[in-house]
């Protein structure tokens, strides 16, 4: 009996959130996501963003944030929300009033984990206004309990705190405000060891902000969001030393395609591969103050210069064939006969669903973990008024290797079991093709 409270209990505060496919975190909004490897798990520190609550927060329709949570995992699918790690209630030098606890980072340095955050301060700084400052947090593991300090770092007014530790072990801390400036850190972390300097070599007209550095074969990455046209879009210059001179390299991601006018990153090496972690609006498709954290797969040319990434739905990691397999987060899909939809558009946390209009229309998913030698049932969500014929195959649509399944009439969801054959062993995409005339809507599948 105890033992079933206990795991109850823990159920309820640490819930596992298995899931690959782009947002990544899918029970709340996130945004600025700063992702760090930690003892061979990825960390992820983002933002908070929340609705704001009837007047509070600096403004209505604006950023609001009271608080940051921390998600960890071992292999990009899934996740675990450690719960709330710092708040602001609970910071001395932080206007609880403010909802501004904006984009923040975390390191670590001799066992001692540093988290890094932003927002706006009860004191009135020597222009007579409150503005933001950056805190620091300390704890003895990424998941916490973090430890406050009681102010924020002196000569630090700015958002967006960035920490990068060089390999001769100096650290340097990077903001924004306006401009982006960086400044070396004494050994306690805690407080600047030079006077801040301003990275000039940046472009000089439209926003930057969210600074993100990392090196990789001798070149200093300094990655940011810059607004060149009308949102922001992320690009990168490059120098030899976090100093700089730096030199623009290039766009690593276009504006949003769904008209997202933030986007934020940080850049990881993961088991091997670059990852991408930035956010777009998902969740909250007519509000861009409510974000969501992406990852998609980075890729670097031979001359150390980053390939643009197309931002996915898919994302990266594998799905395994016995989860819910969300097929409208598609590697490719048919250009006639098939699109996505919001499941609830008064709830959009419901997710999406496929919809196959058209006869021959199909839609791709890739990376699926099949672990047994064959499968022969599969579960299927859907609606069809009407009844419908779909087709299912790995990889592509080899002679007697695709399975039919006959979908019956049905106007609400329906969940319902199939006999399939032809699965193979391995990691292998998945298509689903319309065979019939009627239109089918699918919300998941899974063997
Ligand atoms: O999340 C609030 C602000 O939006 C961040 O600090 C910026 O980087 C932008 O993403």
């Amino acid at each position: 009996m105890k033992r079933h409270i206990v795991i109850t209990i823990l159920l309820i505060i640490i819930p596992v959130l298995a899931f690959s496919q782009n947002p990544v975190i899918r029970n709340q909004y996130s945004a600025d996501p700063t992702a760090r490897v930690f003892n061979g798990k990825v960390y992820l520190f983002p933002s908070h963003d929340i609705l704001t609550p009837q007047g509070k927060g600096l403004r209505p329709d604006w950023f609001c944030m009271a608080d940051y949570h921390v998600f960890s995992s071992d292999n990009l699918t899934d996740w675990t929300d450690h719960g709330v790690i710092v708040s602001q209630e609970k910071v001395k030098w932080v206007d609880s009033t403010s909802y501004s606890m904006w984009a923040p980072d975390c390191v670590e340095r001799n066992g001692k984990y540093y988290f890094y955050f932003p927002a706006n301060t009860n004191l009135v700084g020597a222009n007579g206004r409150k503005g933001f400052g950056i805190g620091v947090a300390i704890a003895e593991k990424p998941e916490g309990p973090y430890l406050p300090q009681d102010e924020p770092i002196k000569g630090v007014p700015g958002i967006d705190p960035n920490v990068f530790i060089d390999k001769d072990g100096q650290a340097y801390l990077i903001w924004a405000m306006g401009k982006i400036s960086i400044a070396k850190l004494k050994e306690n972390m805690l407080e600047l060891a030079s006077e801040p300097q301003e990275i000039k070599d940046l472009p000089t007209k439209g926003l930057k902000e969210g600074p993100f550095m990392f090196e990789r074969n001798g070149i200093y990455y300094m990655t940011y969001p810059h607004v060149e046209n009308t949102i922001e879009r992320l690009e990168y210059a490059t120098a030899d030393n976090p100093m700089g001179p730096f030199k623009f390299a290039g766009v690593i991601m276009d504006e949003s395609p769904t008209n997202c006018w933030t986007n934020h990153q940080s850049i990881v090496n993961f088991k091997d591969q670059w990852y991408l972690f930035y956010h777009q609006n998902d969740w909250s498709p007519k509000f861009d103050k409510n974000r969501s954290v992406r990852i998609d797969s980075l890729n670097f040319n031979a001359d150390g210069t980053i390939r643009k990434v197309k931002p996915t739905l898919r994302g990266v990691g594998l799905t395994k064939a016995s989860d819910e397999i969300q097929l409208d987060r598609y590697n490719l899909i048919s250009d006639k006969g098939a699109s996505i939809a919001y499941n609830d558009t008064l709830d959009y946390f419901k997710g999406w669903k496929t919809v196959l209009t058209a006869k021959d229309a199909w839609i791709q998913y890739n990376s699926v973990a099949f672990d047994k030698e064959s499968y022969k049932w599969l579960d299927i969500k859907y609606i069809s008024p009407k009844g419908g014929v779909l087709t299912i195959c790995q990889d592509s649509k080899k002679a007697g290797m695709v399975s039919t399944i006959k979908v019956p009439a049905s106007a609400e969801w329906k969940t319902m079991r199939v006999k399939i054959s032809g699965m193979k062993k391995g990691i292998h995409s998945l298509i689903l093709s319309n065979a019939g005339n009627n239109p089918v809507e699918i919300d998941w599948i899974k063997f």
